[in-house]
């Protein structure tokens, strides 16, 4: 009985703690004695139906889209939009925090209510100090680069790639993003009137959530973040972005301490979605979030690439779980998690890495814009993310429509380490990026084992629909091992039941070793994995090496083709989706 009473107490302790810890940090650093409510309510009719008037009187309520659902879904794109539309965000005088919690709790129509989280930006700060752009170029013995001048002979980009800088202000009027900023040409400038209808007034070149104003007050942060993706390239002056030619959207969610709201970040997050971004750069790091997990879902559904930082404490990302990196609830690689490698492509100490990263680029002290027109050099693994920012850039130059999962899959195919750091560096960091790679840029050294991304979107069937992604070596010589992994996503709703992946293997191989969830056995040369039961959004895996056969005839092809089975739950007729890749044998 006791100890159930001390257990209670704890309990509300922790529980008003966490209520009150986000208002003083927030309140510490800009003299507000004001905090915000976040409200999530049964249905986006809430507000017709007089919950604000007679719950909250005359409160400040805000709004955090009014887009519909559908309205992020492109055409043939399946539908997991959340409703933004349901959230509310309440300013409440701290003094009467509690009583209004209570009162929004009482509310039927009131499904979540909570204090807003404060996010912040994921840097290291160092001292002023100017560098070579060695993340771009590395001519230094560990060639610790992103490979951007071979990826530059393909494209340098492409103006009509908007990439939003969702951060503290990017500075407009830079030498060396002057050029490069996004503008909304339907939006006449300063006369008081939303032109285009988008619910933000004067918005020429993107918003200010932190003020609620049109993009403007800018801070060294995000203008740094935005010269490493898009900083202007061959004009002369200052450094070269990754993407030379994409407009940069101006997207303020982060104050002038670099501490951003947790409604703010979402609707950054659906501002750029609704105003044409095609990639959004999130250097920045907090608690797990469902509100910007909607927004995220929301952008990936209408066919914005997200990239988030991997943030900075040196730890797992899984284990931390953190937002935005980690904000991929459906289990959908919705986000593409940067981490952080140093000039020599060691891991960065302070890089998180783990589940939620996907590559890791540069991040140890990378040179970019600041204001005044300066440069200087700044670490984090914010500044990693928008180096891979900017390969998205190029790649969506260089395969136009392409979606996310597409662009996300290829900047992540186009890294995974080889050799002997790869077990620990792939589990931890995947790969390094390299823009060249990604691009497929022919005259790239060309490893034993360099993946193949080869991504078959699926068949379409009742409510679920069957991914798989297939990767393999491009070529090897005879006696050697290839390494082949085969992943089954369920990118639909409903669930799939009796998944069986299936890989036949050519004469050459033979299996050396397996591993999986499901339980496989071999048959002839067919490995034949159940996988069992797939939710909407889940995926399974199977990791497969093979030996070449020491005999195997130069030149041949080795082919490999993999196949997965499955059916709807409840529904008889079943589904299959398979992807062949093939090997080459070179001897030497
Ligand atoms: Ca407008
Ligand atoms: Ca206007
Ligand atoms: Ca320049
Ligand atoms: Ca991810």
């Amino acid at each position: 009985m006791t100890k159930i009473h001390l257990l209670t107490v704890g309990l509300i302790v922790a529980a008003s703690l966490s209520l009150i810890l986000p208002m003083q940090v927030w309140a510490g650093v800009t003299n507000k004695d004001e905090l915000r409510v976040l409200v999530k309510l049964r249905d986006w009719k809430g507000e017709t139906a007089g919950w604000q008037k007679g719950v909250l009187g005359a409160r400040e309520v805000r709004l955090i889209s009014r887009r519909k659902p559908r309205d992020y879904v492109a055409a043939g794109k399946r539908k997991i939009a959340g409703d933004l539309r349901r959230w509310r965000v309440v300013t409440v005088p701290s003094g009467e925090l509690s009583s209004v919690l209570e009162e929004l709790k009482k509310d039927k129509i009131v499904t979540e209510v909570r204090v807003e989280q404060i996010y912040r930006e994921a840097m290291v700060p160092n001292d002023p100090y100017f560098n070579q752009q060695y993340g771009l170029l590395n001519t230094s013995q560990s060639q610790a680069d992103i490979n951007a001048v071979l990826a530059w002979d393909k494209t340098t980009g492409l103006a009509s790639t908007v990439i939003a800088i969702v951060d503290g202000g990017v500075d407009l009027t830079h030498e060396d993003l002057q050029h490069k900023i996004w503008l909304n040409s339907r939006e006449a400038q300063g006369n008081g009137k939303d032109d285009d209808g988008n619910g933000f007034v004067d918005d020429v070149a993107g918003w200010d959530f932190v003020e609620n104003k049109p993009a403007g007050y800018a801070n060294t942060h995000a203008t740094h973040v935005a010269g490493i993706a898009a900083a202007e390239g061959n004009n002369g002056i200052g450094v070269a972005g990754v993407d030379w030619q994409a407009r940069v959207m101006s997207v303020r969610v982060l104050n002038r301490y670099g501490l951003g709201r947790e409604a703010d970040i979402a609707a950054g997050i659906d501002y750029a979605t609704a105003n044409g971004a095609k990639v959004i750069n999130l250097s920045i790091a907090g608690g797990r979030s469902q509100i910007i997990e909607e927004a995220i879902e929301n952008a990936y559904a209408a066919g914005v690439v997200v990239v988030a930082a991997a943030g900075n404490q040196g730890g797992d990302t899984g284990l931390l779980n953190l937002a935005p990196v980690c904000s991929e609830p459906v289990g959908i690689n919705m986000v593409l998690g940067v981490g952080a490698i140093d000039e020599d492509g060691e891991p960065a100490s302070f890089s998180n890495f783990g589940r939620c990263v996907d590559i890791a680029a540069p991040g140890k002290r990378i040179i970019s814009t600041v204001l005044g027109n300066r440069y200087r050099s700044m670490s984090g693994t914010s500044m990693s993310a928008p180096l891979a920012a900017g390969v998205a850039g190029l790649y969506l130059a260089s395969h136009p429509g392409a979606g996310p999962m597409e662009v996300i899959a290829a900047i992540k195919n186009g890294g995974l380490f080889t050799g002997e750091k790869a077990s620990l560096w792939n589990e931890r960091y995947k790969g390094y990026l390299d823009a060249a790679k990604v691009l497929g840029v022919a005259g790239v050294e060309t490893p034993m084992v360099s993946p193949v991304p080869t991504s078959v979107p699926g068949v379409s069937g009742g409510v679920f629909k069957l991914g798989l992604i297939r990767q393999g070596a491009l070529e090897t010589a005879p006696g050697n091992e290839v390494n082949y992994q085969v992943r089954v996503e369920n990118m639909g709703m409903g669930v799939a039941s009796g998944v069986i992946i299936k890989d036949s293997f050519d004469r050459d191989l033979r299996l050396v070793a397996e591993k999986s969830s499901g339980s496989c056995r071999v048959s002839r040369r067919d490995v034949i994995c159940e996988m069992g039961e797939l939710a909407g959004g889940e995926s399974r895996q199977i990791d497969l090496v093979y030996q070449v056969d020491a005999l195997a005839r130069c030149r041949a092809r080795i082919i490999n083709r993999a196949e997965v089975y499955a059916q709807e739950q409840g529904l008889s007729r079943r589904q299959a989706v398979s992807e062949r890749t093939e090997t080459r044998v070179i001897c030497k």
